[in-house]
């Protein structure tokens, strides 16, 4: 990495820019600042070395200042910089959606693209309440999500989330007719599991009871994450995922996986369908899509209801996109991405590498505060005991501290989620857990 930098970017002013997800306030009194990135590490602008324990915030996934991402977005931005989204195309569009189908699970082929997270829910719930009224089943209105689910910013995402902030802060806008299941959490029964929890499989049964109450032929679609990230690293029981497939396939109703955060190989394989074993109707994803380069969506379908909607009416069939949709960039950078992970095998690394994080986070059990350690692939949860009138106070304790001494860190609630690159080895992962213990301590 290149010497400290003696120029501005330390001292601008703060105030115009407004944070996303940020104590805006309490940041702008002491600020937190990265200026440069490679591999596995960032840099502060006066060059203080941070391990990235997060890979950004969960999509860097090959690590930082991948040479081959930066050649091919400036290449495509000089050869031509934008191509308008609807009714023409760009070459790369085809190919990348051809990639990413091939790498889909058997029967998810096609792919529409967004540039976000939150775009990619908001468009996977459009399609599945289009398609039902394309086969003529236009009752079919509701969305169940999940307590505890993160599914983005967007109208539709928040209210199929659970997460309790949202539902406080925009009570009257959630979107109607959704309903919620409960969620897997379950420290009682499945604190400091290793991967998948033994105990609640029961809890997918929670989609009779819906179903019971609201009636199949009212139901849509159900969308929840196959590991939650956002809300504490979330794993499914054994059995769960495979049980709601079966719920959903028994009442017609569609199954819509997030794998905005477990997508490109943060379990071990290309998506956690695969790794789980349980193919979706559609699948949400983003992140690592581009390696975090630049700004990238997509949502994959089932064939099942691709052409439901291609032997609709002529004319166009999803009245539905956005400005940047395949952007020629994003292309390029999700082809250099993609291209990246199969040469270097990354979309199976957690795999091999897997075990040693588990174990070394698992080392953290019996450190001051710790109830739970939970782990799937290259991402762990480690959670807290909250400070009494203080929630999250603790964790982000640890993460100011953590900070300080070298390492970036996430910390959602009083828990510590940990999702480094794909392609971190030993000695990061000795050097990432030494850090946090030292925090913890
Ligand atoms: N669905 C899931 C499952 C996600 O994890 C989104 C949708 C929204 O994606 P965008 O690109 O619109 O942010 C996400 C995003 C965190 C954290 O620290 C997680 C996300 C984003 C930012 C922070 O847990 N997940
Ligand atoms: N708002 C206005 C006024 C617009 O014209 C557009 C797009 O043309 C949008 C919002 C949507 O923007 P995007 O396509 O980038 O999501």
């Amino acid at each position: 990495m290149s010497a400290p930098v003696t120029d501005t970017a330390t001292a601008p002013n703060l105030d115009a820019y407004w944070m996303p997800f940020t104590a805006n306030r309490q940041f702008k009194e002491k600020p937190r600042m990265l200026a440069r990135a490679s591999g596995m590490y960032y840099e502060t602008p006066e060059g203080r070395r941070i391990l990235d324990g997060v890979a950004g915030l969960w999509c860097v996934n090959a690590g930082h200042g991948r040479p081959e991402i930066t050649q091919a977005v400036a290449k495509q931005l000089e050869v031509m910089d934008y191509a308008p989204a609807f009714q023409i195309g760009h070459p790369d569009a085809f190919v990348l959606a051809s990639e990413i189908a091939r790498l889909a699970p058997p029967g998810i082929d096609h792919v529409f693209f967004t540039n976000s997270g939150s775009e990619s829910v908001d468009t996977a719930l459009k399609i599945a309440l289009a398609f039902h009224r394309a086969k003529g089943d236009a009752a079919r209105t509701r969305l169940i999500g999940r307590e505890r689910g993160y599914h983005g910013v967007g109208f539709g995402g928040i209210s199929v989330g659970g997460m309790t902030a949202n539902r406080k802060a925009w009570p009257a806008s959630m979107i109607p007719g959704v309903d919620h299941l409960v969620h897997t959490h379950d420290p009682k029964r499945n604190a400091f599991t290793r991967g998948q929890p033994a105990h609640g499989v029961e809890l997918a049964d929670d989609l009779e009871r819906l179903v019971q109450l609201h009636d199949a032929s009212t139901i849509a679609a159900v969308i929840v994450e196959p590991i939650a990230g956002s809300t504490g690293v979330l794993l499914p029981p054994k059995g769960y995922l495979q049980r709601l497939r079966q719920i959903c396939d028994k009442h017609g109703i569609l199954l819509i996986f997030d794998e905005v955060i477990t997508g490109f190989g943060r379990v071990g394989a290309a998506f956690a369908s695969e790794e789980f074993g349980v193919t979706p109707d559609i699948i949400t994803c983003a992140k690592g899509l581009t390696n975090g380069a630049i700004p990238m969506g997509a949502v994959l379908v089932s064939s099942k209801i691709h052409a439901t909607f291609m032997a609709g009416p002529a004319g166009i069939e999803l009245f539905h996109g956005y400005t940047y949709s395949a952007h020629p960039a994003a292309c390029a950078a999700g082809l250099a991405t993609l291209s990246i992970y199969q040469r270097e095998g990354l979309l199976t690394r957690a795999k091999q590498i897997g075990p040693a994080f588990e174990n070394a986070v698992h080392s953290l059990r019996g450190m001051p505060g710790v109830i739970d350690v939970r782990n799937y692939g290259l991402v762990a949860g480690i959670e807290l005991e909250p400070l009494a009138g203080a929630p999250g106070k603790r964790a982000f304790d640890v993460y100011l501290k953590c900070f300080e001494r070298g390492l970036l860190i996430r910390t959602t609630g009083d828990v510590i989620a940990l999702s480094p690159a794909l392609i971190i080895e030993q000695a990061h992962i000795d050097e990432l857990v030494g850090i946090l213990s030292e925090s913890l301590r």
